[in-house]
């Protein structure tokens, strides 16, 4: 007796975690062929055994929850940036099998320049470039590809020759260049496109795995949703309407001529990159801070910090110093800021490890220090400290304590101390030598010799120094006035 059992790819997950509730299903609408190909890659990485050493390089549109369903190693790139993103990982890791998958206003408007290069230099990664003939994500704009007369919402009496040029075709136009090995174009509209496009896209990672050079494969998708037709009008809209001006088949195939594609290991090491950059003073020397034998009390080590405030209030300053004096005290550090469009008096946030191990990433979702120097910030990153962390608040700009009381809170009136030394601009200071009177996680000597590296103007030196002392001072009272109290 057989049984036939069908069973998802290895290479997608058995759950998909994006949306609460519902883990079965993915964020594509019903009919749309973004989940047909990426059953097809999946299948395709599983029979070519390879799934622990692909990288997809997810893009912008769609399919940038794509890491969602894939169980295999992602990126996720800014709009149009996948096949710089991919050539980087391919040079990097030459044995992995790298996949730069993209819409058609990803790879050919944002991202035309990107694709070009790629292709031209023949890299040997693997595109599958999935063509609907709008931005589907945004609300069904016009793409490159959009049909003469095709209604978008940017074209809304169809396009036309003479304000939106023709539709570009690709896939040709990459094809003229020498660099590309295989180019295909496939559909997905009814059961012999299907399985022709599975073909197509083994084929394309098979030539990867065999250095055969640049593969592309342009995939015609039905977006029943942008086009506001049923999944079965769209895939016969695919049929009577994009493939006259995409024709199927295969465009260029010079693989059996191409052996040995892949590049010579790329070896990226301090020293060169060093020397890449020209900085003579870059070391590779091991970072040799520990915490043994300091009087840091634990919970205050290795400290994962956000500050926030307005723009104009030294915030990011106020990161990158803490991250310097942390390395030149010999940790692993991170600076990571995070501020809108204004100059001044939008919010700003910088998030700063000081480690003795290495930073993993320069994100801080969970910090164990807040330093606020507004109302916002305080709301705002309150609630995603740490239990056990600190949350230092300037206590002049913001009336209201945080209603934690699972953290250490110090309030530090900054900016009044700051105005009665000389200037309310060094209320970042005041913070900074709050928080190191209170933490004692960096010594005050090496915040002045910074400050000293960083200004030579004498008078503004003295008036930071008195800053930090104005803080640690503070620190130091706040901290006997509450062991009083507890007692
Ligand atoms: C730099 C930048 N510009 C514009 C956008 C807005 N944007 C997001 S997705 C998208 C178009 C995506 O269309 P396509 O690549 O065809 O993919 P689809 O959604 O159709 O799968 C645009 C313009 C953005 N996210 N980033
Ligand atoms: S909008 Fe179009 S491309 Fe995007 S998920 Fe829906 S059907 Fe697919």
């Amino acid at each position: 007796m057989y049984a036939k059992s069908f069973q998802r790819p290895k290479s997608l997950f058995g759950e998909f975690s994006r949306k609460s509730g519902d883990h079965l299903t993915t964020h594509y609408c019903p009919g749309c062929g973004h989940g047909n190909l990426h059953k097809y890659i999946a299948e395709a990485i599983d029979e070519l055994g390879m799934q622990d050493r692909t990288v997809l390089v997810n893009p912008v549109g769609c399919s940038v929850f794509a890491y969602y369903y894939f169980d295999v190693g992602n990126i996720q790139v800014p709009h149009g940036r996948a096949p710089a993103a991919a050539t980087a990982v391919k040079r990097a890791l030459p044995d992995s099998l790298v996949i730069s998958y993209q819409g058609d206003g990803d790879l050919a408007a944002i991202g035309g320049n990107e694709i070009l290069h790629c292709a031209n230099r023949g890299e040997n990664i693997t595109v599958f470039f999935v063509n609907n003939a709008i931005y589907g994500m945004t609300g069904g704009q016009m793409a490159p590809t959009t049909l003469l007369g095709q209604r978008t919402s940017t074209s809304p009496t169809g396009r036309q020759i003479l304000e939106e040029g023709f539709p570009m075709h690709v896939s040709e136009l990459l094809a003229s260049l020498e660099g590309p090995s295989y180019i295909e174009r496939v559909g997905l509209f009814d059961n012999k496109s299907r399985m022709r496009a599975r073909k197509a896209v083994k084929k394309g990672l098979q030539n990867q795995i065999e250095g055969r050079g640049f593969s592309l494969i342009e995939v015609l998708s039905p977006c029943p949703t942008g086009w506001g037709l049923t999944p079965t009008d769209a895939c016969n809209w695919v049929k009577e309407n994009l493939l006259p001006v995409f024709p199927l088949g295969v465009i260029k195939d010079v693989t059996a001529d191409r052996e040995n594609w892949n590049r010579r290991r790329l070896e990226v090491t301090p020293e060169r990159v060093a020397e890449v950059l020209g900085i003579t003073h870059a070391t590779a020397e091991k970072r040799t801070a520990t915490w043994t034998d300091s009087n840091v009390a634990t919970c205050y080590r290795d400290p994962r910090i956000k500050l926030a405030g307005f723009g104009g209030q030294g915030v990011l300053f106020l990161g990158k110093l803490l991250a310097e004096v942390g390395m030149r005290e010999g940790f692993n550090v991170s600076w990571l800021p995070s501020y809108g469009p204004e100059m001044r008096g939008g919010t700003a946030n910088c998030a700063v490890n000081i480690s003795t191990l290495p930073v993993g990433s320069p994100l801080i979702s969970d910090p164990s220090v807040l330093i606020a120097t507004n109302r916002p910030s305080l709301d705002k990153f309150a609630p995603e400290v740490v239990s056990g962390g600190v949350i230092l608040y300037d206590s002049s700009l913001i009336d209201t304590a945080p209603t934690r009381d699972d953290v250490e809170v110090l309030a530090v009136p900054a900016t009044a101390i700051a105005d009665s030394i000389g200037s309310p601009k060094v209320a970042n200071i005041v913070m900074l030598g709050a928080y190191i009177g209170l933490t004692n996680v960096l010594p005050k000597e090496r915040v002045v010799a910074v400050i000293e590296s960083m200004t030579k103007k004498k008078a503004l030196v003295e008036l930071n120094i008195k800053a930090i002392d104005a803080g640690i001072e503070h620190a130091s009272k706040a901290h006997v006035a509450e062991d009083s109290w507890a007692v």
